[in-house]
């Protein structure tokens, strides 16, 4: 198949060597953590020689810690022809002990010096060496072999893995050039996590493909995003909490609004961004900041166009290759656009991932008969085709932060206290998280109930700390039905 990264062929198309060609493309920073970069010959080089360790095996875990490395070990893992699982390295024990009885990698990839949990002593380590050198090895892949399994939540059970393979990678990244106007020339700010779709495929291997920069913060702040931003950086990608914070800063940050003013293109997407911080970057910088909408699943599905309108409280238009319909509850699709009428968003292109890991049940369940992926966002569109995004089907999926969390998983968690006889867990608006966890808790001895600090604890050291109570309610009993169901809606009644 066509490369995943032409950049990591130098410009006579010749696959890199042990030597590096000092100037060119070559010559160009690639990869900047902090005080550490990587040209692209020095990351053709590093991930060239971590591509002849990482073995035979299908599947190498990366731990997947905001640093050089981690992008070395996915491009490395990418360029063997392998797939990378990308582990959250907050994950509790419970969390992590699923993902990798489920995925079964051959490895673990790491910084080195990097401290791994025990879950992962059984498992072989590579440590991830950026000045080592190795040739880019002959592209052997098809465009359906897997690239990435990234683990995302449903609303029961335990995270399932989705395979998403190379052709998705190539097909959602092209996709985006096209619509954002995307090159070589851009370079990216972000402070995105690098176990997730967002952080990793768009603000790692996006810039990568184009040949262009990435400054990834470490940790997003706004002094971060306006240094970058003043010091060359021409996009920032975010989730609504970072923009939010930004327009929280804005009125007594004047270098902020103005390092945003220089920004080509602001994007915001893993939530819906209110229409409130859009008014108010907007009015401080000049900037409006548009939004894009994706899945794990499905990456990419749609974007304001850079050269479309910027309309806050759209996601935009279908991006190119992608097939897009509103489908109602009996499965008619709705014909027309109204701006009115709403439907469940179902998507089918390239831009797919193939199947959920160990799970044919899931994934036949995911998809319609005819191929198309049911998203479960609920959406209508306006008369020019703009795509709004208004609710999701399902309520015990919880956005946090622009993490997806589902409230089976954290009641299953909660339940494994011994201080806790019910769960329920709610997800209530939050105006900087978008969502916050609210758990409804049953005591099992009323005299002394667990603490909320106690049972937030509980949850983060057994799945990872974005999916922590923040607010924990005790009740004499949950509302349940006549069937015995916990009827969710009547909490907080
Ligand atoms: C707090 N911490 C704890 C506990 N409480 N650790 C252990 N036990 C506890 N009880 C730690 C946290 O680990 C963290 O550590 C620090 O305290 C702050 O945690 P928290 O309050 O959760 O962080 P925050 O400040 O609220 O984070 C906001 C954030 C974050 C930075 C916006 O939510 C974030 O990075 N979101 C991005 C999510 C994302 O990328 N989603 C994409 C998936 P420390 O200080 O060490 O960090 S969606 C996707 O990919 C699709 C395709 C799409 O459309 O994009
Ligand atoms: P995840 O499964 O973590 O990849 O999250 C995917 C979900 O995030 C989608 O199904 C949407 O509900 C939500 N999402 C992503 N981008 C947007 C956006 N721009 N506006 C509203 N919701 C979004």
């Amino acid at each position: 198949m066509s490369l995943l990264f032409p950049a990591l062929v130098d410009g006579s198309g010749e696959r890199s060597e042990m030597g590096v060609p000092p100037d060119g493309v070559w010559g160009m920073v690639a990869l900047r953590f902090g005080p550490r970069s990587l040209t692209y010959g020095r990351l053709a080089a590093a991930a060239g020689a971590l591509a002849g360790r990482v073995g035979d095996a299908d599947r190498v875990a990366v731990w997947a810690t905001p640093e050089l490395e981690t992008a070395v070990a996915v491009v490395g893992t990418l360029l063997a022809g392998k797939a990378a699982v990308p582990l959250n390295p907050k994950s509790g024990d419970k969390e992590l002990a699923h993902i990798l009885a489920d995925s079964a990698p051959s490895a673990v990839l790491a910084a080195p010096g990097a401290e791994l949990p025990p879950a992962l002593a059984s498992l072989p380590r590579i440590d991830v060496d950026v000045d080592a050198s190795g040739p880019v090895p002959e592209d052997r892949t098809t465009e359906s072999d897997p690239a990435l399994v990234v683990y995302t939540s449903g609303t029961t059970g335990p995270p399932k893995g989705a395979v998403i393979p190379r052709r998705a990678l190539a097909a959602t990244l092209d996709a985006l050039a096209d619509a954002w106007q995307w090159t070589g020339e851009d370079t990216l700010v972000h402070g995105l996590p690098l176990f997730h779709v967002h952080g990793l495929v768009l603000g790692i291997l996006g810039p990568l493909r184009r040949g262009g920069s990435v400054r990834h913060l470490g940790r997003f702040d706004t002094d971060g995003v306006a240094r970058e931003l003043n010091d060359g950086a021409t996009m920032l990608f975010g989730v609504p909490t970072m923009y939010h914070r930004i327009a929280e800063a804005l009125p007594d940050d004047p270098g902020l609004a103005k390092a945003l003013g220089r920004a080509r293109l602001l994007v915001s997407g893993s939530a819906a961004l209110p229409v409130h911080d859009h008014e108010r970057i907007a009015a401080a910088t000049g900037r409006r900041v548009i939004e894009r909408y994706g899945m794990t699943e499905t990456l990419m599905n749609t974007s304001v166009r850079a050269d479309g309108e910027a309309r806050a409280g759209t996601v935009g238009v279908p991006l190119p290759g992608v097939e897009l319909r509103l489908v109602e509850e009996d499965g008619t699709a709705i014909a027309g656009y109204d701006g009115e009428t709403v439907g469940e968003i179902q998507v089918r292109g390239p831009n797919l991932f193939t199947e959920y890991l160990n799970r044919p049940d899931a994934t036949v369940a995911a998809f319609t008969a005819d191929g198309w992926f049911r998203t479960g966002d609920m959406a209508v569109r306006e008369p020019d085709g703009y795509v709004r995004i208004v609710g999701r089907k399902a309520t015990d999926l919880i956005k946090s932060g622009g993490y997806k969390i589902g409230a089976g998983e954290i009641e299953n968690a909660l339940l494994e206290h011994p201080g806790v006889r019910e769960a329920a867990v709610t997800g209530e608006p939050d105006a900087d998280l978008g969502e916050r966890i609210v758990a409804w808790i049953v005591p099992a001895d009323p005299q002394s109930p667990p603490s909320a600090q106690e049972l937030a604890d509980h949850v983060a050291g057994r799945l990872a700390p974005h999916k922590r109570p923040r607010v924990v309610r005790y009740l004499d009993a949950l509302p349940r039905n006549d069937m015995g169901k916990i009827m969710k809606r009547a909490l907080g009644a």
